[in-house]
């Protein structure tokens, strides 16, 4: 009996630990237009060659046409030591999965990254937390080599008591617990 119940506790974990790509699991029934306006970074998951470093924070819009788009700041280190606060802007394109985003970004100066991610809405409650979640590449056995994740918060001073379980959760649902350096709030670029 003992080896039946130590048998599912490990197939349980296996399962609840699936850090397949294509197995993430995101926001169910996902409303964009309750996701608008001001979100703050706490903390990121960096990918390969971060980019924004601090002060990250990101307004949703949604026109008319159910479109959304976003425009984003933070504070950036870039031509080796300059550091500056970087205004970037993002449009995303609807997928069949309503929590899932094709998102291309550019930034308001040249000199600044573009690209092209994903951009998947992992978990929120629309009022105080987000999830985020973009891997940029799928590894060989199908789980991430390079992506990043932002867990946004609705307040700069960061996550309510209550949420932390909840983001906790999410983290090792999505294979990134323990890999999240915070994001602190200066006030760096609240003049930009
Ligand atoms: O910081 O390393 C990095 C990657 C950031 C990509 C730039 C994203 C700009 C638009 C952000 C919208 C919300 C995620």
């Amino acid at each position: 009996m003992l080896r039946i119940c130590v048998a599912l506790f490990v197939l349980a974990t296996c399962w609840a630990q699936d850090c397949q790509v294509a197995n993430i699991p995101v926001m169910q029934n996902f409303d964009k237009s309750r996701f608008a306006g001001k979100w703050y970074a706490v903390a990121k998951k960096d990918p390969v060659g971060l980019f924004l470093l601090d002060n990250v924070a990101a307004t949703y819009v949604i026109d008319e046409s159910g479109k959304m788009t976003a425009n984003a700041y933070g504070r950036v280190i870039i031509l080796n030591n300059w550091e500056m606060c970087a205004n970037m802007f993002a449009t995303f394109e609807d997928t069949p999965d309503p929590a899932k985003f094709k998102m291309t970004y550019w930034g308001a100066a040249s000199y600044l990254q573009s690209g092209n991610d994903e951009h998947w809405v992992i978990d929120t409650d629309y009022d105080n937390y987000a999830i985020h979640y973009s891997c940029r590449e799928v590894d060989m056995d199908g789980t991430c080599l390079d992506g990043y994740s932002f867990i946004f918060s609705r307040h700069p001073t960061g996550l309510r008591p209550e949420d932390q379980k909840i983001v906790t959760d999410k983290k090792k649902e999505i294979c990134l617990l323990g890999k999240y350096r915070r994001v602190s709030h200066t006030g760096f670029c609240e003049s930009s």
